[in-house]
């Protein structure tokens, strides 16, 4: 399939994460005219931010898609419509399912509603360490090499729980 390479992180912290993910890896790998190359490791992270709540089980999945950036986010914000999510709660706060569009190939983008790459990426490590983890040599439109940014963080915190794997 032609198209870009994408990357959309994944994270929740409620009603069995991990099955959660799961099931968003199984409607990622569904949406029209893309296909879902790979996924991460799982991993166990203490929640970022000033909210105090469970920890989250995060991934990163890469995907080639031929669908501009906005009408992805549509498709992502759906999936988290299906799964049960009720917007409007704290910020930063417990979530079933997060899924944000990480990087969609070389596009910089700053709209309303829309950013890439994902401007709070670079301070996560549950961001970074899956997204290294599947291409560590990543060069992160206008912030360049994901390894620099890695470097800055505490990357101790991750804790993988299962291995990637090939879709
Ligand atoms: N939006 C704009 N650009 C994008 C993009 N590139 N990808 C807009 C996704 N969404 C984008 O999203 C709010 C709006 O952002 C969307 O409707 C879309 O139009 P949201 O997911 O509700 O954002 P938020 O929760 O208010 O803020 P933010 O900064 O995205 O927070 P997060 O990352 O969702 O924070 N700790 C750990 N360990 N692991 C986590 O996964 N997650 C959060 C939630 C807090 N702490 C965490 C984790
Ligand atoms: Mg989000």
């Amino acid at each position: 399939m032609t198209g870009v390479l994408a990357y959309i992180g994944l994270g929740s912290n409620l009603d069995e994460p991990l099955g959660q993910l799961h099931k968003a890896l199984d409607e990622l790998a569904r949406m029209p005219a893309t296909s879902l190359s790979r996924h991460s490791s799982f991993y166990s992270t203490p929640p970022w931010g000033p909210v105090a709540q469970a920890d989250f089980v995060n991934a990163v999945a890469e995907i080639r898609t031929q669908l501009p950036a906005r009408q992805l986010l549509e498709e992502l914000l759906a999936i988290e419509h299906r799964a049960g999510r009720v917007r409007g709660g704290e910020r930063w706060g417990p979530r079933i399912i997060d899924l944000d569009l990480l990087v969609h190939g070389d596009a910089r983008i700053d709209e309303a509603g829309l950013c890439v790459p994902h401007p709070r990426m670079l301070e996560r490590a549950f961001v970074l360490v899956p997204l290294a983890e599947l291409d560590p040599e990543l060069d992160l439109p206008g912030y360049g090499r994901i390894a620099g940014h890695l470097a800055r963080l505490d990357v101790g915190t991750c804790r993988k729980i299962s291995d990637a794997t090939d879709s």
